[in-house]
This record gives structure tokens, C-alpha cells and sequence, in this order.
């Protein structure tokens, strides 16, 4: 493929609610501009951008994927993102290299809750967007209603640039409210036919035209004046303010059309070309220099030092792994070095291609702007930035969320173990919203990941590529004992028959600690009933005991122990001996000083739409949560405060978002242990 000038370029990510067609749009807009030959779709499992097994099994997508095309003179990069919240991660990456947004919506369904979530996270970062009403062919279809419920919820900025001719099966065309013309298109939708706006939808075209001038002509204090002195704007000024505006998000054009029969895939890819902003126009980008906060920018030209960030890397069976990166400096040439800034290490760059889908494409080089792929390179992974070794600058890794759910993981059959940690290891530089942890209190390893789906695929994958079949179970809870009364006992170690024997003698006073003291070893023998060589065995052999307590084997805590007599044999003592006693003894004392179990509790803060508050907080308390307050936030949000014991929190991520509609978000931390009521702990000894 050639190299574009940036003015030339357009970064656009796909973005919605699942299943409202993103990946059939992309698929349409290849197909329009020639990039493919056939027109793939979702059910067939053979689209350019969902060419994933996993993807093509489930129908749906799991991981972003380029697509670049050419449309008379203007190069497209299409990144076609996922749409269910368990892949929020590559949506993530995505937003952060493009120049805009295109939020597809269902002409059906209208504004769903992963269309608010998604509008939400491009409009944290400040992106230009653009909404595509699609699904204009199915039965039902409501352009009209559709548009009123965007604006709805999200502002009098959005106006259409486009009215269908026709809907449900009789959809024909588009009329084109700035050129104020319809197109018809031809079956596939390969061509369009320009024609004369249909009588009938005059009067609606002109009514919707007068809105799109009226928001153009506020963009612009020059035109404002014209405009509200009656006097026409020429085309021109039309379309220089349109572009301006959708690039400053004072305008959010609103496009139709039906993905997988292509209607209006054309009339999209002229939008998208005419008015949609270029890399150039976004200004300079912002980073820091490595290992500081001094500020840096670099401006988006080819002549400029290279700066790029990588937003995903892929394991790919047959090229290796890849990693996908913006430029937004300077030209990156192939078989260079440039400098990993965000590891300090350099790497060496061989070839440098585009992919389109699982298809790699050859470039000459990649200049500022421009999105594409490199392969091979020894640390690269997301969320990098690399760049011209002399000019160092870090940019900001895109804000990945934090992983909510966990399983604990192991290998179904014994002795495979470092073949499941070095394939998630692998993972772990593709997908920054994964984590293992290696949990020492309960020796699990355990996986944490957004939702079940996306911890399914992991273990899925981890058969498939690195053939090791992994059973996922809910982790193990880290409880702990302690004692809440005090005891006095006696160990005594004796074995005396024949040849040299074993003996040790102690008497020990178990006291309750305050919780988070921990174990202390107090040594009150006088007149040597216990000989000063024997006392530290004493104390190790009750830290020993304490490994493992009496209730379920958890560990011992907040223990202070004294030693306040015993005895010795001249021959037969010895450490072993006083080590035994002192074990033998702190377990007799467990059992006579009330011990109890104690159990993780985690500082849990929910964040949810009021209207779900009371159900929220219903769930957290029978969860055994205590509620510790709430705050109203400017959003209209309610923050809940509360304690819950990790045992209770399994399920909790999944469970909150179908409450919620998918809109409450929480995190958790531990905050400190509390005993276990005695029902529950019975139950869990029983275990
Ligand atoms: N009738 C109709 N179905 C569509 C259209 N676009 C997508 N679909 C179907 O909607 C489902 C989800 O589409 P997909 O492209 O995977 O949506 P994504 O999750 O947003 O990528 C698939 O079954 C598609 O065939 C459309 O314009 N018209
Ligand atoms: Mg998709």
C-alpha cells in the first residue's frame, strides 16, 4: 500500500452496544471502497475483522482489528473494536489512537447501555464522534425515533447529515441534507445513483437541513451573523465548518444506513473522507520525558523526531507477535532502531506492513498519523511507546480498567504447571486487563480478568495454542485463627526406653493479641527450668504449630505465647525435644482458648445510577455487607460505601451488572479480618 500524506488519513474506531453492527459496517465499508471482493458477514463467520476462531464460534468480537482501506485519495484505518464489556480493555486501546469515534447504533434498539458506556469513554478522551444509525432494512427500523433518543441523551449537537429513502425491506437510498441530494443505491451496494430529492421527503429534508445550518452556522461567530441575517451559506462554507466543527465536538453528525445488505456503505465512506478530522488536525501530542513529568508535545508531521504507542499486541500463529501502533511524529522506516521509551531498551525494527484483518499488507515506511503493525520485536507490548533514540518522550498508556472477577486456575492434569504459567505470561503482555496472582496464604494461582467470558477465552486459548487444558474453580479464601480466650497447658515430650531417649517439658500461657499484633514470644522461665539453649526450639516449634491451626488448618494470628516453666533431663533433652514440647503444647492451648475463625473483609465502593441504589445496597448486605455510607455524585451517581467478606464477593461483578443494566462499576480492596459468625464457621470446617 502507498504512504498517505497525514491530511490524507482518517483513524476511525468502531464502536457500540454488541450486536449493532460494527463488524458488519466494517465489512460493508471495505467491501465499498474495493479493499475486499465479497462481502462477508457474521453468520458465515467469514468477515475481514472477526477472522478469530473464538470470534467466528461465538459471533462475536473479542479482539480490535485494523482494517485500513483507500477511498479516492484518503486512506481509512478502520478499527473495528468489541462491543461486551468483558473486551473493554481493546476498546480502550483503540479510542486512545484514533481521531474520532464512530458510535454505531441499532435502528431497532436505539440508545442501549453499552452505547451510553461507549459514548462515555470516548468522551472522557475528548474525541471527536459520529453516530451510524444502522439496521435501517429491519423490520421496525425508526430513523426518526432513533434520532430523538440520541439527542435525547446525548445533546442537541447531534444532527443528521443523512435521511433514508425508504425503510425495513423497501430501504433504497439516502438523501444527503448537505449536498441536498438523494443516492440510490444499486443492489451490494457497490454503486450509487444520484438523483433528484423524492417529492415526498421534500419537505422533511428541508426541515432537517435547516437544523444542520442552524448547528453549523454556531460553530462560527462569522457565519452565526450571516446566517441569522437570512442570508444563504455558500457549500463551501458549509463544509469547511462542518468538518470544523464535528473536529471540535460541537457537531456529532448523525449517518444511516444497512450494514449487511452494504446500503449506504458508500455515502458513509464520502462522509467519513469529507468531513471526518485527519490526524493533522488534532494538534500536537502530548508526553513526558522518560522518567520525568516534564511535559513534552510533538507535532504530527513526517519531518518530525519519530514518537509512536503501541495499542495492541497480538500473538499471531503465523507471523508471531504483533504489535499495533500509532505514529504521531516523525515517519518510522523500516529496518531501523528506535528506542522502547517506556522500558528503556532498544529494538530493532525489521519490516513494517499494515494488516487488514489476518491479512498483512507491505508498507514503505509509516509517517506521523498513520496506524500499522510490526512484528518480532523482543519487549514491545502495549501500552509502549517507542521513538527516535535521540528525541526520548513516554506518552500516557491508555487508562485499561482493572480487572473485577477472579478464578483460581491449575492445570487438569499434575506436573504441567509452568506450562499454564508461561502461556498466561504470554497473555499477560497482550491483554493489560488480565492479572495472575500467585497467592501464597491459599497456593493458588489465580486469574483475574473483567468477566467469565473473558477468563473462558483465556483458558480456551491456553488449550489451543499451548495445548495444556486448565481447570477454573472459585479461589480459596484466606482465612486465619486465632484464640479469644486464655489458656494455661503443658507439653510433655518423653521418650525414654533404651539407649539415649528424647525429653522436653514446657508450660505455656496462651493470651489473645489485639487483631494485627500478631505473634509474640514471651520467654518468662527463672531458675533454669528450661535450660537458655532450649528456649528458641520452644519458640520455633510453636511458630510451626501456629503454620497450621486446629480449626481448618488456616494460619494461626494475633497470638502472644509465654513460657513460664518446664522441665529437662540432663542426657536425654535436646532442641528436637523442646521443639516438639513447644508445638505439642500451643495446640492442646488452641483448643482450650476459645479458638475462632477469622475471615477477610474487603472495602467494597459501588458506584450506580440512583434508581438501582436500594437494590445495590439490598444485595451488599445479603452478602453479609455492612453498609458504610453513600455520597451523591455530580453525575447523578451514588457511591455506596460498605464492608463484605471476600467469601461472599464471588459472583459480584457478574451479579451487579445485570442489576444495574450494566451500568454499576465497584472495586474492592481488603481492609482487615473479622471473625467468622459460628453458623458459617462450622460450615466451612465441615469443608
Ligand atoms: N438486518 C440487519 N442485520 C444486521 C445489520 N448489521 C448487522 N446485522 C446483524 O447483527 C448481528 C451483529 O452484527 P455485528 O456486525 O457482529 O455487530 P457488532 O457486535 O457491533 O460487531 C449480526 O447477526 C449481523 O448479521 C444490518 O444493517 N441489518
Ligand atoms: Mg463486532
Amino acid at each position: 500500500m502507498k504512504t498517505y500524506a497525514i491530511d490524507n488519513i482518517r483513524n476511525l474506531a468502531l464502536i457500540s452496544h454488541g450486536g449493532a453492527g460494527k463488524t458488519s459496517l466494517a465489512e460493508a465499508l471495505l467491501f465499498s471502497s474495493g479493499a475486499i471482493n465479497r462481502l462477508g458477514n457474521i453468520e458465515a463467520g467469514n468477515t475481514t475483522t472477526d477472522y478469530d476462531p473464538d470470534e467466528i464460534k461465538r459471533q462475536v468480537t473479542i479482539n480490535t482489528t485494523l482494517a485500513p482501506l483507500e477511498w479516492q485519495g484518503v486512506k481509512i484505518n478502520l478499527l473495528d473494536a468489541p462491543g461486551y464489556f468483558d473486551f473493554v480493555g481493546d476498546v480502550v486501546g483503540a479510542l486512545r489512537v484514533v481521531d474520532c469515534a464512530l458510535l454505531v447504533v441499532c435502528a431497532v434498539s436505539g440508545v442501549e447501555v453499552g452505547t451510553e458506556k461507549m459514548w462515555g469513554y470516548a468522551d472522557d478522551l475528548k474525541l471527536p464522534r459520529a453516530v451510524f444509525i444502522n439496521k435501517m432494512d429491519r423490520e421496525n427500523a425508526d430513523f426518526d425515533k432513533t434520532m430523538s433518543k440520541l439527542q435525547e441523551f446525548f445533546g442537541p449537537s447531534l444532527v443528521p447529515l443523512q435521511m433514508p429513502i425508504g425503510k425495513e425491506s423497501s430501504l433504497e437510498g439516502i438523501v444527503d441534507l448537505v449536498e441536498q441530494v438523494g443516492y440510490l443505491f444499486s443492489a451490494e451496494g457497490k454503486e450509487v445513483k444520484k438523483i433528484e430529492i423524492p417529492e415526498s421527503l421534500q419537505e422533511k429534508a428541508n426541515s432537517l437541513r435547516e437544523k444542520l445550518i442552524e448547528a453549523v452556522a454556531e460553530t462560527d461567530d462569522e457565519l452565526l451573523m450571516k446566517y441569522l441575517e437570512g442570508e444563504e451559506l455558500d457549500q463551501e462554507e458549509i463544509h469547511r465548518s462542518l468538518r470544523q466543527g464535528i473536529q471540535q465536538r460541537k457537531i456529532v453528525p448523525i449517518l444511516c444506513g444497512a450494514a449487511t445488505a452494504n446500503l449506504g456503505g458508500i455515502t458513509l465512506l464520502e462522509a467519513i473522507s469529507r468531513y471526518f478530522p485527519s490526524p493533522a488536525d488534532m494538534g500536537p501530542a502530548e508526553g513526558t520525558l522518560p522518567g520525568s513529568d516534564e511535559a513534552i508535545m510533538r507535532e504530527p508531521k513526517a519531518d518530525q523526531p519519530l514518537s509512536a504507542l503501541v495499542y495492541k499486541t497480538l500473538a499471531d500463529p503465523y507471523v508471531g507477535r504483533i504489535n499495533y501502533f500509532r505514529v504521531y511524529s516523525g515517519t518510522l522506516k523500516p529496518d531501523s532502531q528506535v528506542l522502547n521509551a517506556s522500558q528503556d531498551k532498544l529494538e530493532r525494527i525489521g519490516q513494517i506492513f499494515t494488516m487488514r484483518g489476518k491479512t498483512q499488507i507491505s508498507l514503505q515506511e509509516v509517517p506521523a498519523g498513520d496506524i500499522a503493525a510490526v512484528a518480532k520485536l523482543q519487549h514491545m507490548i502495549t501500552g509502549d511507546t517507542f521513538c527516535d533514540r535521540n528525541h526520548p518522550i513516554v506518552y500516557p498508556r491508555p487508562d485499561f480498567p482493572q480487572p473485577v472477577i477472579s478464578f483460581a486456575i491449575e492445570p487438569k492434569t499434575k506436573g504441567e504447571e509452568e506450562k499454564v504459567s508461561s502461556g498466561i505470561t504470554r497473555f499477560l503482555e497482550e491483554d493489560p486487563t488480565l492479572r495472575l496472582e500467585r497467592r501464597a496464604e491459599t497456593k493458588q494461582a489465580v486469574l483475574l480478568g473483567l468477566g467469565d467470558l473473558h477468563i473462558e477465552i483465556v483458558a480456551n486459548r491456553l488449550a489451543q495454542k499451548f495445548g495444556v487444558e486448565v481447570e477454573l474453580s472459585t479461589p480459596r479464601v484466606p482465612y486465619k485463627e486465632t484464640i479469644k480466650g486464655q489458656a494455661r497447658v503443658e507439653g510433655k515430650h518423653k521418650k525414654q526406653t533404651g539407649g539415649r531417649g528424647q525429653y522436653g517439658h514446657v508450660k505455656l500461657r496462651l493470651i489473645p493479641q489485639e487483631a494485627g499484633k500478631g505473634y509474640e514470644f514471651v520467654n518468662n522461665i527463672v531458675g533454669g527450668a528450661v535450660p537458655g539453649e532450649y528456649i528458641p526450639a520452644v519458640d520455633v516449634g510453636i511458630q510451626g504449630a501456629m503454620e497450621s491451626g486446629i480449626l481448618g488448618g488456616y494460619e494461626v494470628v494475633d497470638v502472644r505465647v509465654e513460657l513460664y516453666d518446664g522441665s529437662y533431663h540432663e542426657v536425654d533433652s535436646s532442641e528436637m525435644a523442646f521443639k516438639i514440647a513447644g508445638s505439642m503444647a500451643f495446640k492442646d492451648g488452641m483448643k482450650k482458648a476459645k479458638p475462632v475463625l477469622l475471615e477477610p473483609y474487603m472495602r467494597v465502593e459501588v458506584t450506580t445510577p440512583e434508581i438501582y441504589m436500594g437494590d445495590v445496597m439490598g444485595e451488599l448486605q445479603s452478602r453479609r455487607g455492612r453498609i458504610e455510607g453513600m455520597e451523591s455524585r455530580t453525575d447523578g451517581t451514588q457511591v455506596i460505601k460498605s464492608f463484605v467478606p471476600l467469601a461472599e464477593m464471588f459472583g459480584y461483578a457478574t451479579d451487579l451488572r445485570s442489576r444495574t443494566q450494566g451500568r454499576g462499576v465497584y472495586v474492592m480492596q481488603l481492609a482487615h479480618y473479622e471473625e467468622v459468625p459460628k453458623n458459617i464457621m462450622e460450615k466451612i470446617i465441615a469443608q
